[in-house]
């Protein structure tokens, strides 16, 4: 019988082996006789090299929305590669995004700030109309956490490589419609994945672009993409002189982000540990199973990865 390759980190192995195993023969190390016997390989950070062993390996399953992962490997067999597609994980994502939105919006640090110090004093508050949210790729998860705050009565737009349709949501993409999306954009939030165009796109020029408006304390940056879409010394610096406002970071050039870098203590940003959106096997596993049967029946698989596009 085809085996499934199950490469994860450690912590999560046990659930995901739990839960394929319940239909298939699952493997997590090989030797050169069971190599040959793996069709389908499950993976979070393989190590490069890992799966360029596998000679009949047919299909690679990412545990991860984000393929960077995978696509990092100089030595990745040319091999379908299926992305996580999940409701669960886009639920998680859109109430990280919501949560991060309105904290700033509604200045959640100034609150905690007063409250610390007993200081009871009321702020003006803007209403949620006046605020442009901007979210860069608006893809799976923008879409999702764009409508989500559109229906709280943000304004929101979005940047894509395409042009999209998504209903009142302004779409910009593209070289030329960056500029015009950052020069209307006060919370920028970035749910792009990280390919050869996209990394370090989050720098000081580009934090320069975002709107700065009379009256209002300045543009904010949530990041929920990848580490690597940010310059983390252009983000210190922007946080410390005033270009950015606040922001929130759930992902970090090194993750996890060592003891030493100064954003841990930044009082105007908001560090969590990669944890916007997690996915669950238990969520995820049944679609991977299905997908297995489909492409065994002859009826193909779900959305896979473009390589050319990288992602
Ligand atoms: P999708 O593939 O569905 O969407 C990607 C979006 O980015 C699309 O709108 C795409 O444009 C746009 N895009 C890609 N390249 C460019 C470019 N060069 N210029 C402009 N726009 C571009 O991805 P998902 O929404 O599913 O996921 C987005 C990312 O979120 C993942 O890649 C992953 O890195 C990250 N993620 C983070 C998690 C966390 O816990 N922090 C959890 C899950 C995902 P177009 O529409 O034209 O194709
Ligand atoms: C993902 C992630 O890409 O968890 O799904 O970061």
């Amino acid at each position: 019988m085809s085996k499934v390759l199950l490469s994860v980190e450690d912590t999560e192995s046990k659930d995901w082996y739990k839960r394929l195993s319940l239909e298939r023969d699952v493997v997590l190390t090989f030797d050169d006789q069971t190599a040959h016997d793996i069709k389908y390989a499950v993976v979070w950070k393989p190590k490069p090299g890992l799966l360029a062993q596998l000679p009949n390996l047919k299909v690679i399953f990412s545990v991860g929305a984000g393929v960077d992962h995978i696509l990092s490997d100089p030595m990745l067999p040319d091999v379908p590669i299926v992305k996580v597609v999940s409701e669960n994980l886009t639920q998680h994502m859109t109430e990280y995004v919501v949560w991060r939105v309105l904290d700033h919006h509604r200045q959640g640090a100034l609150y905690r700030e007063q409250q610390h110090a007993g200081q009871w004093l009321e702020k003006p508050q803007r209403p949620a109309q006046d605020v442009s949210v901007g979210i860069m790729g608006l893809g799976q998860l923008g879409r999702s956490a764009g409508l989500a705050l559109k229906h709280m009565g943000f304004r929101v737009s979005g940047w894509s490589r395409t042009a999209q349709q998504v209903d009142g949501i302004a779409s910009y993409y593209g070289h030329d419609g960056l500029t015009p999306f950052l020069n209307g954009t006060d919370i920028l939030v970035v749910l792009l994945p990280l390919t050869p165009e996209t990394e370090g796109i989050i720098n000081y020029e580009l934090l320069g672009r975002l709107r700065r408006l009379p009256d209002y304390p300045g543009p904010v940056v949530i990041n929920a993409g990848r580490g690597k879409l940010q310059r983390e010394a252009d983000i210190l610096k922007a946080l410390t002189d005033g270009k950015l406002h606040e922001a929130t970071l759930d992902v970090f050039e090194e993750e996890p982000l060592p003891r030493s870098n100064p954003l841990w203590r930044l009082p105007n940003l908001v560090v969590t540990p990669h944890a916007a959106g997690m996915s669950d096997p238990n969520h995820l596993v049944p679609a991977m199973l299905r997908q297995m049967t489909a492409y065994e029946q002859g009826r193909g698989l779900g959305p896979v990865v473009d390589r050319t596009r990288g992602y």
